[in-house]
């Protein structure tokens, strides 16, 4: 830690929710966070950083940080910010005695914590936090908001062999860029992209937005949100048809080969793009064009899964690389998540895998409002926020008014979330406790003590969870919550690891960072084969795997909603420092169809709920297709409902993915 009164910099690491995990110099004068600044100890940051965590000293000192424990005042109503002042002590007496109680009048399985962790590395979630609710019997909540349908596919095809690193793009001579969108979300694989088009490469993107990358496209497939099943579908077939395939590589390789083929073999390009609403003409380009890459690299993001057809759309596209024989060079292959290919560890405690009941995180309200036997009593929140982030938001809405439920907010700001907690307990940033970070695109390890000391009588997660821990007499020999010792428990026995974290360098996988997919790196799964038609995946979806679930758009509400990430902020992350309102962003021809022009109040709205805000004429959008970011709290629109209170509840075939994409929608003017 810094000496006060001086002005140092120090090393940290971003573990925000990113694939590219930056290595910081942060600037600390008299104690104080002053700048944060971009290293290259991760090669891939290269020095720069986003304008978010550029300004992440503001999320630290902002008015809305929670400096103390506090308790709702009795008789107020959920939902208004009206807490009194706690200790420590008091607080985690009365979290830890509602813990108990509700355990012994109606089991373990009454409590429900509740978290995603995106934002957090290893020592701050899945970590000591695991084993108080394991010990507890608490349910057990299914990690699925993001990256569901992603996983599957990943783990079902491949088990999540690793993918080409951010660097190896430059060699490629075709880029892919399907349902990902770097220069909001990834924008350290930028740099490379640029590079690999300088040198000749050429460019496709696949999304139904006209986003930066698309205007700087050969080809942009804008198709319709949630097709991009029959799409992959079609160019799988056409590469078997014409005799394309790699079929000297997939029998090496591969399993299902003829049974994937054959459930190709009825999409046409012409019913593919019916279904994709895009030209048949575009799909067969793009199948010339990839079937002509060599190298040709596939950046697959997670826009694509964000809908019902979500894994099956993943499995299909993630199938493109080893149908067209894409693998086995440097600038060839696919990336996806590298987040369970390099260093899949936690700190365990010993604690046997539970048995208790799972909860789809992504039917939160559904769960608060109708789960029996027993009913949910106690919910514990942290490193989450559930009501801007969770489909369906009057449901959860209506789950966190219950009277009868006690809601237990651990977080950094009081976040819309907070604003329905019985008890809000401080949680420090990464900037003031230890952290283990892991990126999931780049292939980096790094390790950062605190940089600051906690504002206010904020504490890590570690900390408080281990408390509880003890508070609860649920302590067990071996028990560690120290962040030294977790560091230690949570990493896999390899000599030089700790020995390089410690020293402030970056880790990096032992088939090292820049791994060719089929001379470095191979299939995970049981028998080192890819699976193209897993059992497993088959067996989930009622339509089988690559069975296709047409658009849900009825009559009344003819519109696509897509709510993708901002450059602004982290998904709900940093909500608390943009003031202004947030419009609907709709495509012109829509708008001119509704009289709505530029600026005009607007509402957007179906069956679940509606969002009152402004109109905003985007021609980047494709005509039917309409926008409201991710992570917008209520403060952004006028009637305080966002993206969420549109989104189904419904999950996606495989995966269990939530379906943001899927909200249909009409807009009227107001
Ligand atoms: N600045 C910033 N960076 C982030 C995040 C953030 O919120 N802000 N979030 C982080 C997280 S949690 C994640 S999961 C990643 C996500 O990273 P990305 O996958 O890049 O993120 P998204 O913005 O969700 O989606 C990417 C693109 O998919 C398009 N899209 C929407 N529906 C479809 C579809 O059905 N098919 C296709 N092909 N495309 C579609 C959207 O228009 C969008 O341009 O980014 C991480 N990085
Ligand atoms: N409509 C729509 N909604 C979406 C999406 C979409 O595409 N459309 N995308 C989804 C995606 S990709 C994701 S990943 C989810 C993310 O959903 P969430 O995980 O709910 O959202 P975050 O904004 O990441 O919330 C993390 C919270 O944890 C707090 N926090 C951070 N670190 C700590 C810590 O160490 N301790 C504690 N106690 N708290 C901490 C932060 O202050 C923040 O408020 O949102 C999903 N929501
Ligand atoms: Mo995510």
């Amino acid at each position: 830690m810094s000496a006060p009164l001086s002005k140092s910099v120090v090393p940290s690491a971003c573990p925000l929710d990113c694939p590219d995990a930056c290595s910081l110099d942060v600037t600390v004068e008299a104690g104080r966070v002053t700048a944060l600044a971009g290293n290259d100890r991760n090669p891939v940051t290269a020095g720069f950083i986003c304008s978010k965590v550029r300004h992440f000293a503001e999320h630290v000192y902002h008015s809305s940080r929670l400096l103390h424990p506090m308790i709702r005042v009795p008789g107020s109503k959920k939902g208004e910010p009206r807490f009194r002042r706690a200790s420590w002590d008091e607080a985690l007496a009365l979290v830890a005695e509602r813990l108990r109680s509700a355990r012994a009048r109606s089991g373990g399985e009454a409590i429900l914590p509740f978290r995603y962790g995106g934002s957090n590395g290893k020592l701050t979630d899945g970590a000591v936090d695991e084993a108080l609710f394991r010990r507890l019997g608490a349910s057990r909540l299914l990690h699925t908001v993001c990256a569901a349908g992603t996983t599957a596919a990943a783990q079902g095809l491949y088990g999540c062999m690793c993918g080409a690193a951010f660097p190896d793009y430059v060699h490629a001579k075709l880029l892919v860029v399907w349902g990902a969108n770097p220069h909001a979300s990834n924008i350290h694989l930028v740099p490379f992209l640029k590079e690999a088009r300088e040198r000749g490469a050429k460019l496709v993107v696949v999304d139904p937005r006209r986003t930066k990358l698309a205007k700087q496209a050969d080809l942009h497939l804008a198709l319709q949100p949630g097709a991009d099943l029959p799409l992959a579908l079609s160019v799988i077939r056409w590469f078997f048809e014409e005799g394309r395939a790699d079929l000297a590589f997939l029998r090496k390789h591969a399993t299902g080969v003829d049974e994937l083929r054959r459930r190709a073999e009825s999409w046409t390009f012409e019913r593919a793009a019916r279904a994709a609403r895009v030209s048949a003409a575009d799909i067969e380009r793009f199948a010339e064009l990839y079937a002509a890459g060599d190298p040709a690299l596939l950046r697959c993001g997670w826009g694509l899964e964000r809908n019902r057809n979500g894994g099956s759309a993943v499995a299909a596209v993630l199938a493109l690389p080893a149908v067209a024989g894409k693998f086995g060079k440097r600038g060839g292959g696919y990336t996806l998540s590298n987040g369970r290919a390099g260093f899949a560890f936690r700190p365990t405690f010993g604690d046997p895998e539970p048995t208790t009941r799972e909860i789809s995180m992504n039917r939160l309200g559904r769960a608060l409002l109708e789960q029996r036997d027993p009913a949910i009593e106690v919910l514990f929140v942290y490193d989450a926020n559930p009501l801007a982030t969770i489909p369906d938001q009057e449901l959860v809405r209506r789950g966190l008014e219950r009277a009868d439920l006690f809601t237990v907010v651990f977080e950094q700001v009081l976040t819309d979330t907070a604003r329905y907690a019985d008890v809000c307990l401080p949680a420090t940033t990464f900037l003031e406790h230890h952290e283990l970070r892991n990126g999931y695109g780049a292939l980096a390890l790094q390790y950062a003590e605190p940089v600051i000391a906690p504002v206010g009588e904020a504490r890590a997660n570690y900390a408080v969870f281990g408390e509880l821990v003890a508070r609860l007499g649920l302590r067990r020999p071996g028990d560690e919550d120290h962040p030294e010792r977790l560091l230690e428990r949570a990493l896999p026995p390899r000599a030089d690891l700790l020995a390089t974290l410690r020293s402030g360098a970056v880790a990096v996988p032992e088939f090292g960072e820049r791994p060719i997919q089929f001379v470095d790196v191979f299939p995970r799964t049981s028998d080192g084969k890819i699976h193209l038609v897993p059992e497993e995946l088959d067996a989930e979806s009622s339509l089988g795997l690559y069975g296709f679930d047409p658009d849900p758009a009825d009559e009344l509400h003819p519109l696509a909603l897509v709510s993708p990430a901002t450059e602004r902020t982290i998904s709900s992350t940093l909500g608390e420092l943009h003031a202004e309102r947030v419009p609907l962003a709709i495509h012109p021809e829509d708008a001119e169809a509704r009289g709505i022009g530029e600026g005009d109040r607007v509402r957007v709205f179906n069956g679940r709920g509606e969002v009152v805000t402004a109109a905003h004429l985007d021609p980047d959008l494709r005509p039917g297709v309409a926008l409201l970011p991710k992570g917008l709290w209520s403060h952004h629109t006028e009637n305080g409902r966002t993206a969420n209170a549109l989104v189904p509840d419904t999950l996606a075939y495989v995966g269990g993915g939530a379906c943001f994409n899927d909200a249909r929608v009409q807009v009227e003017r107001l």
